[in-house]
């Protein structure tokens, strides 16, 4: 059915069945019907919107299983090398409206509901949005997953399967509150339970020598992962991808159907309930020691069952040729962020333990398998755990963690020798995967300093740093120890230990002990960089700041690693979806839609820009989609805005670095100003506008939630002030999610990227409202610096200190100064 020149595997051969795009749209209307009537989730009376959208969604389901396990097959039978992208978040947003505009069938599902008496935007809108992601790195993990397909890449996502997601967020008199969000309550049509696919997990318990010689890990609590499937259909393909998604239970047989006879219900439920609160919510708060196990549990179980499920799919891929050294070469695994970092361990583990491999066959294999992205520089976010917490809940993996950093320490040394032991020093604490844990003994020997005082021994390792000593080269031992080797060399001699003689006593550096003052930690993304063949950031400047500044030292070690990979969004769902009206403009001028699968080519339109019908047509299409927000501000916040003002938007995570304060601080400015003119100089100074803001808090984030309260404080003193009226609008739209911003986005005129030079590693609704026509205002950072170049200077407003200026600001501030204003700083008050 496609007519695009097809690029993957997917489509090279005909294995795949069609796209059903020859389907009509009375066939589509007597499936939606059948679906209706034979699988009735709601009562058979009356056909209501929710019912519609249920029994729409199977039809277009069917549609989508087939090219699904064609895919699959496809795949199994060319043993492609395939991509898995691993991520503790996913953002799907709604999946009708994406589904049948991939399959290119709205306009049939649009005239098959009309016949039913519905309409396709009111079923659609009857969809649960999936909050199953935070924010920007969900959102990235879903747009590379329609990407992928489109693009024909044999590509899975594995992550969680939330009973609840992100929190539903309400607006009160107090700012900020969050209520569950419980998205499944009337089922979800888009998903198949694959009861046969479920994989053990275990947590807890002991790590035993075997007789075998290798290392097993026994005992503890063991859970089940089961597998719930969610198609990803590829735009004009037959691709049709998987998003694998685990939920977790009991293993069958822990049911205690002893205690439950007895009466005790809550005991026989205990498994149950401590094994399906793994995948309850989206990020367990983490303040109590137990909201941390939680949040482990759930990394452990994404890394673990997505890594049998790979591990045993490779195996059935090879058949009888079976060779653990082809893995790299069929299997690639990308870790969103730091985490499924225990990818890397668990992936050692179950090719040693299991599999019987040796450590540098595992490790070789691991390494060539995995890669990471990093999302952030900012240090209060780069993932550490405690490493007792660890040790009891996955005790073999921190064997292995241990093992990769002493393995790591013996790298370092022998990159830097010991002649300069400060730098050596400066190393092992930059690059070590544990902080704050004794040195192992072969690193902590070249840290021992002797003296022949008697004394109590402050290191209990002593003996083993003794004996590993007594090994050691002489002329090693002397470059060394230069300063002790005379009075080591008596305590190397051949006599006998004399009792009364004086003993020497090893002291070691401080640097080499920890402080029992302060916790023990695996710092997950050095473990990241160390355990993968890849690095990447997330735009330029972000990739530059990850090799220059927060992994320096590992990029000096491995300079090759290192790279960058800008953020994309897929151009579907932000402009094709969202914004059908300026889709048809865009087409109509470029002649062509191949700017839908080739964003280059919206280029085309550059030489009409000076067109006045075209600017008539553009200027068209975004009123209509500001009158469709001026409706929603008006649902959900009961304000009525003016859509000849101009609508400017800064919508994302509330965080202090992306600085909502400073927007508001700068609307309470203008107010201001405002309020000191008369009203005729008031309507000759300014602009009519309206700013949104919309964002979710964490909900343990005062300072956040602190603003998000101003921000609706400032509007309810701005939009009731009769002097202001149209001039000037506040407004705060709950619960942003990605439906939400669909809408937002193509009505937006202007919007707002102003976080602190340097701290968002790329942000991606920069690029979304750059590509509906939505000028920007923003910084020199993430990928605002890339959007700039492509838009033109002409076409950003530049805001703010650059990145390298701001440490000396810090400095200044710090210091007691006013900061000299640098000449990016200066702001013209006309400019207000
Ligand atoms: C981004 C996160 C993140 N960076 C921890 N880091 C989380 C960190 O639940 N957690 O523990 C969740 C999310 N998210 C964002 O990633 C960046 O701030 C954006 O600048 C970037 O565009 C996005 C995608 O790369």
């Amino acid at each position: 059915a496609s007519d695009r020149e097809v690029r993957g595997p997917a489509s090279t051969e005909e294995e795949l069945s069609a796209v059903l795009t020859s389907i009509d749209s009375s066939a589509i209307a007597s499936n939606i019907q059948h679906h209706a009537d034979f699988t009735p989730l709601f009562s058979p009376e009356h056909s209501s919107p929710l019912k519609a959208y249920h029994a729409t969604a199977k039809s277009v389901f069917d549609s989508l299983i087939i090219n699904w396990n064609a895919t699959y097959d496809y795949y199994n039978k060319v043993n492609a090398k395939q991509a898995y992208y691993l991520s503790m978040e996913f953002l799907q947003g709604r999946a009708l409206t994406n589904a049948i505009g991939n399959l290119e069938l709205t306009g049939q599902y649009a005239e098959a509901l009309k016949q039913l008496g519905h309409n396709l935007e009111d079923v659609a809108s009857q969809e649960p949005d999936p909050a199953l992601g935070n924010g920007g790195l969900g959102r990235l993990a879903s747009c590379f997953l329609d990407s992928m397909a489109t693009l024909n890449y044999p590509a899975w996502g594995y992550g969680l399967r939330y009973r609840y997601g992100l929190f539903k967020q309400i607006i009160t008199k107090d700012g900020q509150e969050e209520v569950a969000e419980n998205w499944l309550e009337m089922g979800n049509p888009w998903e198949i339970v694959r009861n046969d696919v479920s994989y053990p997990v275990k947590f807890y318990g002991k790590v035993v020598e075997g007789t075998d010689g290798r290392k097993h890990w026994i005992g503890g609590e063991n859970i089940k992962a089961v597998a719930h499937d969610v198609p990803i259909p590829g735009y004009k393909t037959k691709t049709t991808n998987n998003l694998r998604l685990w939920s977790t239970t009991v293993p069958s047989q822990n049911f205690d159907l002893g205690a439950f006879n007895a009466g005790d219900h809550a005991k026989a439920n205990e498994a149950h309930l401590n094994a399906e609160k793994i995948c309850h919510v989206l990020y367990p708060g983490d303040e109590s020691s137990e909201g941390k196990i939680l949040r482990l549990k759930q990394q452990y179980t994404l890394c673990s069952a997505s890594l049998q499920d790979i591990i045993s799919r490779f195996e059935s891929r090879a058949g009888d040729s079976l060779n653990w050294e082809d893995f790299p070469s069929k299997v690639a695994v990308q870790m969103n962020d730091t985490h499924p970092t225990l990818c890397i361990p668990e992936l050692m583990r179950i090719l040693m333990d299991i599999k019987g491999l040796s450590w540098n066959e595992a490790w070789s294999i691991t390494e060539r398998t995995v890669a990471y992205t990093n999302h952030t520089v900012l240090p209060e976010a780069l993932e550490k755990w405690s490493l007792d917490i660890m040790q009891k809940l996955l005790p073999r993996h921190v064997e292995i963690i241990e093992t990769i950093d002493e393995e790591l320490m013996n790298n370092i040394v022998s990159k830097y020798g010991t002649a300069d032991i400060s730098l050596l020093k400066q190393k092992l604490k930059d690059m070590r995967i544990l902080d704050n844990v004794d040195l192992p003994a072969s690193v902590a020997k070249l840290f021992v300093k002797t003296k022949m005082k008697k004394g109590k021994l402050l290191v209990e390792s002593l003996e083993s740093i003794a004996e590993a000593d007594e090994k050691t080269e002489p002329e090693e031992e002397e470059n060394i120890l230069s300063e002790t080797t005379e009075k080591k060399g008596e305590s190397d001699s051949e006599e006998a230990p004399d009792a009364e003689k004086e003993d020497p006593e090893y002291e070691l550096d401080p640097f080499a002990k920890y402080d029992p003052q302060l916790p023990r930690v695996v710092r997950m993304a050095n473990l990241c960089v160390v355990g993968g063949h890849s690095v990447n950031g997330v735009a330029e400047i972000h990739s530059e700041i990850v090799k220059q500044d927060v992994f320096n030292s590992f990029y000096e070690m491995w300079p090759t690693k290192f790279q960058n990979k800008t953020n994309g969004v897929t151009p579907r769902r932000w402009i094709r979806f969202c914004n059908p009206e300026l889709s048809a403009i865009i087409s109509k001028w470029i002649g062509s839609d191949d700017w839908i699968l080739n964003t280059d080519k919206l280029a085309g339109l550059k030489k009409f820009a000076d067109d006045e019908d075209l600017q008539s047509e553009w200027r068209t299409a975004k009123r209509n989609n500001k009158m469709k927000v001026v409706s929603l501000i008006r649902d959900k916040t009961g304000y009525v805005v003016s859509p000849d003002a101009m609508f400017d938007v800064q919508v994302k995570r509330i965080h202090e670095y992306k600085r909502q304060l400073l927007n508001i601080l700068g609307i309470v400015y203008r107010y201001k100003k405002m309020k000191e003119m008369s009203a005729k100089d008031r309507i000759k100074s300014f602009v009519p506008r309206v700013c949104i803001f919309g964002g979710k808090a964490f909900a343990t984030y005062v300072q956040a939630k602190r603003i998000v309260k101003f921000i609706t404080d400032v509007a309810a003193t701005v939009n009731y002030d009769p002097d202001i009226g149209d001039l000037l609008k506040v407004v705060f739209v709950p619960d942003y999610n990605v439906s939400v911003a669909e809408k937002l986005i193509p009505a937006s005129e202007l919007s707002q990227h102003i976080s602190t030079a340097g701290m968002e590693a790329s942000g991606t609704s920069n690029m979304k409202f750059a590509m509906n026509g939505c000028i920007l205002i923003g910084t020199l950072d993430g990928a605002n610096v890339e959007i700039r170049e492509e838009v033109g200077e002409e076409n950003f407003f530049l805001f703010g200190a650059h990145a390298p200026e701001i440490a000396g600001l810090r400095q200044e501030r710090a210091e007691g100064k006013v900061p000299s204003l640098c000449k990016h700083l200066q702001i013209r008050s006309s400019s207000m």
